[in-house]
């Protein structure tokens, strides 16, 4: 009883240049029957004390999407990034939605064994019901949910209801009923729920907590057996010997069908390799594995390319048409990553390997790309990562307060050869242990590690953002209490510590990576020291954030990996101006003020460092140009110090690539996908080759970096000059070879021209290849 696509070993699957391929959907005798196209609708219901009149109504809604665009398509409110809509908008989260479309079930449905209601992502706490029957129940954004459809579901006209609970109240009852905890900032407790932290509002975000059908949802038919979860791994066994080993996940109903055989089938680049196996009837994982000679190997970007490979696996049974019962597909690539942290002279290391070679990591941050996820269309991430790779950067890390990626991104940054840095879910807070959270993490954390397994790109496994170090070292200023005392409370009249996350960090997190995905790194936290008994933040061991100094600063703390430092400006102002009046453009204006959220405000952020760098700031114009010439600084100043510490520092993330709605932000590409003019600078700095002027023990010394793996060989020219002209008054030359992966010292610069050098006349020029660097004592 299937209908199979009828492709499978030598039955018109993809070969090179053989047409489009198959995708997953299309893939196999799973029925499936898509309700994204479904006419849905959307009502307030429950408590509508807080809903408007003009908003206590029935309205179209789009799925996949969430309740905030579907009451801007019906005009009610506006988007909450323009002007001050954000602050007409709270009702939204306050309130319960019902979402709803009628539809024709297919007859074809009826005739398979199992019969599922697939939401690939439901936001978030949410009931779902089926011509009055209840199906099941969600409570986390992060993973899907299948739930059985058979007992509800008619031939004909059926009636599908998913009611979404009020974030913002459910937040609260878990807070009573488990007790309130440190979170960061002021926003609501986002703890007490497993859905984007940032869409409480964080230090660059509005407070939107929305809810809505935010993923595809279909129904899926099928019989006997299908594949729940793939998850390839590639290792090198000796040589050029890759062990390629896929387990692969198979849920299974009561007929076992007859004459079943797994088949996984590698392809791309020259290579055709396929393996096979009996899986054993009721046995949840199946794994094949078999070898590949000299496959060719993945490399992050500026080490090599980034060969993918497609590999499709076919679950055969005898009776189904063309002997397909099931399929996947994915593309993978060959590579190792290993996390180095073994001690050295300095402390301990934190150095990524990919293929056994060090890594010095350049990129970003990444945060949601829009406010909303589904405004992120696939062009917009593919021009994201696009933007990162052409600043020259080899890694994201994707934060731990949004939400795991879409494949676009994950596919984007395999394809351009970004590593990826993947926090678990959780960021600036202590999160509560109790149930339900335990189970619905662990099922969140087995769904996405399966899924992101087999991307190429992704590298590190992290625990989260910023919740160890607030436990260790948070709270400590005057008239603050530390976080730690905050947690103290009572059990059964017992002093006892709530919990905080620990057991996530510590415990389930590191042991579901090495269950699920053992070839990765797992990293507990970031920053982390790699030890309970060592600083959290600390500049010897592990990764750091370094927010503790200003820019001029920033060469005297080099951490061994810095994953997150930075200084804030606005978006472009023509972006500004699409969402704020005219009048609004003034410093310190109200609608300005609006899109500032970082504790101390501007004046912490800004203005203070810019008035002790006495710069310009008397028109509205000069100090956001004068903001962004900070900015500049201060990465250039950052990426510079830590590429020169190079090989004791192996790592510079800047805070932040991107951002969610125009106003002041860290990023250095606004909400409208324009780069600011700090992108310019972190490209230039983060060049795999540069020549950089650094005064070190009293002398003016010109350094090579070379972050490639063939020698920087070449003739280093220096030439003085007038300090306001290009004429050339004297030069010299010296061959150098700066070796891969290095930093290099080459000469002093003053040598050649010790006698002529005149301070108030002179400039002197470094140039080797297209690199240059210039020097004057005054400027
Ligand atoms: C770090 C991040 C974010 C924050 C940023 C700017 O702490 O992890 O939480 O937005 O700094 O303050």
């Amino acid at each position: 009883m299937a209908r199979g696509l009828g492709w499978g070993k030598g039955g018109g699957h993809r070969g090179q240049g053989s047409g489009p391929r198959p995708n997953a959907d299309t893939l196999g005798s799973v029925f499936k029957q898509d309700l994204s196209e479904a006419l849905w609708n959307v009502t307030p219901v429950g408590d509508l004390s807080e809903v408007p009149a003009a908003a206590d109504r029935t309205i179209a809604a789009a799925v996949p999407g969430c309740v905030h665009l579907d009451l801007i398509r019906a005009g009610i409110i506006k988007h909450p990034k323009e002007g001050f809509a954000e602050l007409e908008q709270f009702w939204v989260g306050k309130t319960d939605w019902r979402y709803e479309c009628e539809f024709e079930a297919s007859d074809l449905l009826f005739d398979y064994e199992r019969l599922d209601l697939v939401c690939d992502g439901l936001d978030t706490i949410a009931t779902v019901e089926l011509n009055g029957i209840y199906v099941g129940a969600a409570a986390n954004m992060f993973h899907p949910h299948r739930f059985d459809a058979r007992p509800a579901l008619r031939r004909g006209t059926n009636r599908l209801t998913i009611t979404f609970k009020s974030p913002l109240k459910h937040i609260r009852e878990e807070e009573a009923r488990l007790g309130a905890r440190p979170v960061n900032g002021d926003w609501d407790p986002y703890i007490f729920i497993r859905k984007a932290a940032c869409n409480f509002g964080w230090d660059w975000a509005p407070k939107v907590p929305t809810c809505g059908v935010w993923k595809p949802i279909r129904l899926e038919a099928w019989s006997g057996v299908r594949i729940a979860g793939v998850r390839p791994r590639m290792s090198r066994t000796r040589g050029d010997v890759w062990r390629v080993s896929i387990q692969t996940d198979l849920e299974w109903a009561e007929r076992v069908p007859a004459g079943l055989l797994l088949g996984a089938s590698l392809e791309e680049h020259g290579l055709d390799a396929w393996a096979s196996t009996v899986p054993e009837a009721g046995k949840p994982t199946t794994t094949i594995s078999f070898d590949v000679e000299n496959p060719r190997v993945w490399w992050p970007r500026g080490h090599g390319e980034q060969p993918l490979y497609y590999l499709k696996l076919s679950l055969h049974a005898d009776g189904e048409v063309d002997g397909i019962a099931d399929g996947w597909v994915g593309d993978v690539g060959f590579r190792e990553v290993r996390l180095h942290t073994e001690p050295d002279e300095h402390g301990s290391r934190f150095e990524i390997h990919v293929n056994g070679k060090p890594i010095f990591c350049k990129g970003a941050n990444w945060v949601p790309d829009t406010l909303f996820p589904t405004e992120c269309t696939r062009e917009r991430y593919r021009e994201r990562v696009k933007q990162a790779a052409d600043a020259n950067m080899n890694m994201l890390r994707v934060w731990g307060g949004g939400f795991y990626e879409d494949e676009e991104f994950y596919r984007a940054c395999d394809e351009l050869g970004i590593l990826v840095w993947q926090d678990f879910m959780f960021a600036c807070a202590m999160y509560p242990e109790e149930a339900p959270f335990p189970e619905l993490i662990e099922d969140e954390a087995r769904h996405q590690i399966t899924r992101l397994s087999s991307h190429a790109s992704v590298a590190l496994w992290c625990g989260g953002n910023e919740c160890v170090w607030g436990y260790e070292a948070w709270g400590n200023a005057p008239g603050e209490r530390p976080w730690k005392e905050r947690l103290e409370g009572k059990t059964w009249g017992k002093p006892a510590l709530k919990t905080w996350g620990s057991g996530y960090y510590f415990d389930l997190l590191p042991r579901l990576v090495s269950e699920l995905d053992p070839s990765k790194p797992y990293w507990a936290n970031s920053p982390w020291s790699g030890s309970r008994d060592i600083p959290t933040n600390s500049v010897q061991h592990g990764d750091r954030h370094t927010w503790d100094v200003q820019a001029q600063d920033y060469r005297k703390v080099v951490p061994r990996f810095c994953s997150e430092f930075g200084q804030q400006s606005t978006s472009q102002l023509v972006t500004l101006r699409e969402v704020l009046e005219e009048k609004e453009l003034q410093t310190g204006s109200r609608g300005l003020e609006h899109r500032q959220r970082a504790t101390g405000g501007t004046a912490r952020h800004i203005d203070e460092v810019m008035s002790d760098l006495g710069l310009p700031r008397d028109t509205f114009e000069k100090w956001v140009y004068s903001a962004w010439v900070l900015q500049r600084r201060a990465l250039r100043y950052g990426i510079h110090a830590l590429r020169l510490q190079r090989p004791r520092c192996m790592g510079a993330l800047i805070w932040q690539l991107n951002e969610v709605w125009p106003g002041m932000s860290w990023s250095i590409i606004d909400s409208a996908g324009r780069p600011k003019p700090a992108w310019d600078v972190v490209r230039e700095a983060f060049d795999p080759r540069l020549l950089l002027i650094q005064y070190v023990e009293g002398r003016h010394t010109i350094f090579g970096l070379n972050d490639l793996d063939q020698p920087w060989a070449g003739t280093l020219e220096l030439q003085l000059m007038e300090l306001r002209s290009t004429v050339t008054l004297s030069s010299s030359r010296l061959g150098v070879v700066i070796p891969p992966g290095s930093v290099a010292p080459l000469t002093d610069i003053l040598g050649p021209f010790e006698k002529s050098f005149h301070p108030d006349r002179h400039k002197i020029t470094a140039t080797l290849d297209n690199a240059t660097a210039t020097w004057a004592q005054r400027v």
